[in-house]
């Protein structure tokens, strides 16, 4: 399948998106009742997603921006998650049949305690809610209250070394019910990466929940990444793998199309994608990308000294 068919899809205009997304509430609903209902108890992976819990989080001001945020229904209902299929509805279709307990994040490479970490424990780390602006490179975007950790604090429990350079992030792989990878039109599981300061930087987070609750399945439950000066894809979700490592990792993105996905990401309006403008953004729920795209995202004061004399063009 070529990449045109893989990610040139048109947009979903949001008169459509809330009708269907309600839809799919709705049918989520009915069959968590019926498994309910038909004696499977909390085993029964459709009733996941209904069951989640209320994670209060105090905002840290100082981190969010002051844009208004997107809907839930939005946020929860348009998204990328290629494990679950192609289309943006995919994955509030089906990702409630992904098992998120129990959970653990294998955390290795170049470090003084490498060591399995459960998510229990990643969620008793300091919590705060941040709203932060999200972009993705197909030129949609939204504003999030995510729930999260600054990722550093996880780094501190396993001490990396002189040798971290970077660090790589792998999502979980569940082909049973993931029919995106049965599909094995990506090579999954998908792989992302950092240099180190990016991901020690306080901005970069890892996310536990989103509006006050646990993260919705389709967001990237239960722990994803979120780094909001880059391209979404950056962002892996549902993580089971942390490493620091030496060389430059390569990502999932880089290696199906590595004329059109860069290491670095950055958001910038001056560096357009072949496919997608970059100069501007379609801030959902908008129908047109009306919304001029800053650099970095707008994160431009606090990460563009770390990348001090390089050329962007160059390391797109
Ligand atoms: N494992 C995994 N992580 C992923 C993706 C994916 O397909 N699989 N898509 C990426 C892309 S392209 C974007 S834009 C964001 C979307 O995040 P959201 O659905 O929470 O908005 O997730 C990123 N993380
Ligand atoms: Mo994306």
């Amino acid at each position: 399948m070529s990449m045109r068919a893989l990610t040139g899809l048109k947009p979903i205009p949001p008169s459509e998106i809330t009708p269907r997304e309600v839809f799919l509430d709705r049918r989520r609903f009915l069959a968590g009742a019926t498994a309910a209902a038909a004696g499977l108890g909390t085993a029964a992976p459709a009733l996941a997603e209904e069951m989640a819990m209320k994670l209060p989080a105090a905002r840290n001001a100082a981190f969010s921006t002051t844009d208004a945020p997107t809907a839930k229904k939005i946020i929860t209902g348009y998204n990328n998650f290629y494990e679950f299929g192609m289309g943006k509805s995919d994955p509030a279709a089906s990702a409630s049949k992904m098992s998120v307990r129990p959970w653990t994040i294998e955390i290795g490479g170049a470090v003084e305690k490498p060591r399995t970490i459960g998510i229990e424990e990643v969620m008793r780390l300091p919590l705060e809610e941040r709203v932060y602006r999200f972009r993705c490179v197909e030129a949609w975007s939204m504003v999030a209250p995510w729930i999260g950790v600054e990722f550093n604090k996880l780094a501190a429990l396993v001490g990396p070394t002189s040798k971290a350079k970077y660090v790589r992030f792998t999502s979980v792989v569940q082909p049973s019910v993931m029919s995106g990878v049965r599909a094995e039109v990506i090579d999954f599981p998908y792989v992302e990466g950092l240099r180190i300061d990016e991901a020690m930087h306080p901005l970069t987070i890892l996310a536990v929940g989103l509006y006050g609750e646990t993260l919705p399945n389709q967001n990237g439950a239960p722990v994803r990444v979120i780094v909001p000066w880059k391209y979404g894809f950056k962002s892996a979700k549902s993580i089971v793998r942390i490493d620091f490592v030496e060389d430059q990792p390569r990502s999932t993105w880089m290696k199906l199309q590595p004329s059109e996905y860069g290491f670095y990401s950055n958001v910038n309006p001056a560096v357009d994608h072949p496919r997608w403008s970059q100069a501007r953004e379609r801030r959902l729920p908008d129908f047109f990308a009306s919304t001029p795209t800053l650099p970095f995202n707008g994160y431009a004061d606090q990460v563009a000294s770390l990348y001090a004399g390089m050329d962007l063009k160059k390391f797109f």
